[in-house]
């Protein structure tokens, strides 16, 4: 058997491709990682660009900038953007770098998928940027596509719908492999249980994805056919019903919520022991805990059309099941407080992120179960409340904890430690302008602002300019986040990583379970041949 080197993977005995080709044809789980998070990154600014298109339209009442359908186009453009293109491969190139290495395996299962889910990835975001070019412009009939309107788009719909096609596609493949690599790959002693929870809450959201991206793509292909093919799915005058879509599109899109949170509790509760120095509090209720966030995500879709005409059982029904979620997410949060809990805390930028996820994540939890009552739904639907909730479970939960998750492991990454100084800087200047940006709009809500309109009634004019004052100091924040990123990889200034990285983190074993390099495990060499060597 020939020695493993970095070069070489142990699998393959072919030379391996150097410079830019390195990249298109590897099948090395960290390269895949990196290209993951550097796509997810530049797409985060993609995204953001038009998140301030929309906040310099609403910046004062009266029309600006745009015209109303290109407005609409953002807001569709820039969730699709931000949910398929950002969040999500962020938690992908996560998952790639370190899942291996929790686990003791040498790399994921099926690498040379792995490589092909990354430029699918790639494929199906510019197809549908693609969409931009098309006459009658990009989609705009909002993220989730509501037949009949979205039946209203020019020649973009074919091309938005194989998009998300190949986006599934590629969703699916990363899904297999890493449950494949899970449950195939763990070093002989790692049982499940004693698996890191960030491995935990991965594969849960690997099977939650398997489960409802098919689901998602059957409902936007019964959109193309009734279109282009005749069928009547949607139309009540061939005997179909509208309301239909929106029962398929929510039985993918509240799992899909939670496919965007769930890998972020794993970044959690990957950091917060660390920087609390114990062991995480009630690992086991944090295992079953995300089952049950998990299972109940597929029980409670209908949430998000309270305003259909349900039958009142059904509003009931909904709503308790709603409510009920806020059990084991109470759990979460409970434990993570506990970890802290009289522990030698100190707050380096990754703990610092993670201390104001849990509070802001809290008030996003909050607002979320206001809104599971049916009758404050009646109320708040289609106002900016629903828009300040889930942009507090999305950018100060889901995106502050990738932002950690990328300090917290970069040293790791790279041998490098970043700026403490600036990335101090940079949480600070982004948990000021976050809450600047989103809270505010929590009141333009509540006095009865709608979303997705691109002009409001003078009584929303104040807080609207103040939200927009703060998603531009927010937007530039982040570049000083390239800026570190860029420095660190570089090795520009900065000190070597020391083996602990964190000092009295590794004493207890909290900071890697497992030595890096991992242990040497596959199944084409049973243990017993394994060189000693890698040991
Ligand atoms: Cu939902």
């Amino acid at each position: 058997m020939s020695a493993v080197t970095a070069e070489n993977d142990g699998h393959h005995d072919h030379k391996p491709a150097k410079g830019f080709m390195r990249w298109i044809v590897t099948t090395n789980h960290k390269d895949i990682g990196t290209m993951y998070l550097v796509f997810a990154l530049a797409m985060f600014f993609v995204g953001g660009v038009m998140a301030l298109i929309i906040r310099s339209e609403l910046f004062e009442p009266g029309m600006q900038f745009v015209e109303p359908q290109f407005f609409n186009s953002m807001t569709t453009m820039h969730a699709l953007v931000m949910i398929f293109g950002a969040v999500m491969p962020a938690f992908v190139g996560f998952a790639n770098w370190q899942i291996p290495m929790m686990i003791g395996a040498p790399d994921m299962a099926l690498p040379r998928m792995n490589n092909m889910s990354f430029w699918m990835l790639v494929a199906g975001i510019l197809l549908l940027f693609s969409t931009l070019f098309v006459e009658g412009g990009a989609p705009a009939a909002g993220w989730t596509m509501y037949p009949p309107l979205v039946l209203q788009t020019g020649n973009a719909l074919p091309f938005a719908i194989f998009s998300i096609h190949l986006l599934g596609i590629s969703s699916i493949m990363g899904a297999i492999n890493i449950i494949a690599t899970i449950f195939n790959m763990r070093a002989p002693a790692m049982s499940l249980m004693k698996m890191p929870l960030f491995v935990w809450t991965w594969i849960i959201t690997a099977f939650l994805l398997i489960a409802i991206m098919p689901v998602f793509a059957g409902a936007v292909t019964m959109l193309l056919t009734d279109r282009f093919f005749d069928t009547s799915f949607f139309d009540a005058a061939g005997g179909g019903d509208p309301v239909l879509y929106q029962h398929l599109f929510w039985f993918f899109g509240h799992p899909e919520v939670y496919v965007l949170i769930l890998p972020t509790f794993g970044i959690a509760s990957t950091i917060i022991p660390v920087f609390a120095r114990k062991p995480l509090f009630g690992y086991a209720s944090m295992v079953y805990a995300t089952a049950a966030i998990a299972f109940l995500s597929f029980i409670v879709w209908a949430h998000h059309m309270f305003l259909v005409g349900m039958p009142l059982v059904g509003e009931l029904y909904f709503m308790y099941a709603t409510m009920i979620i806020a059990v084991p997410t109470a759990v979460k949060v409970f434990n993570w407080t506990a970890t802290m809990w009289k522990g030698a805390m100190t707050f380096e930028t990754p703990m610092l992120f993670s201390v104001a996820f849990v509070i802001l994540f809290t008030i996003g939890g909050f607002t979320g179960l206001m809104m599971s009552l049916a009758p404050v739904d009646f109320q708040y639907h289609d106002t900016y409340f629903i828009v300040a909730h889930f942009h507090y479970v999305l950018v100060p939960a889901a995106i502050f904890m990738i932002m950690a998750g990328c300090y917290f492991w970069l040293p790791k990454w790279t041998g490098n430690m970043y700026d403490e100084r600036l990335g101090r800087l940079h949480f600070w200047l982004s948990v000021i302008s976050v809450n600047v940006l989103f809270f505010p709009q929590h009141f333009l809500g509540l006095a009865g602002m709608p979303r997705r309109i691109p002009d409001y009634a003078v009584q929303f004019a104040d807080w609207n300019m103040i939200s927009s004052i703060g998603a531009f100091v927010y937007g530039f924040s982040q570049l000083l986040f390239v800026y570190i990123v860029y420095k660190t990889i570089r090795g520009i200034d900065c000190e070597k990583a020391t083996d602990e990285v964190w000092e009295g983190a590794s004493e207890h074993g909290l900071e890697w379970r497992l030595p890096s390099p991992a242990p040497y495990h596959t199944f084409e060499t049973p243990p017993d041949e394994v060189p000693t060597e890698h040991f």
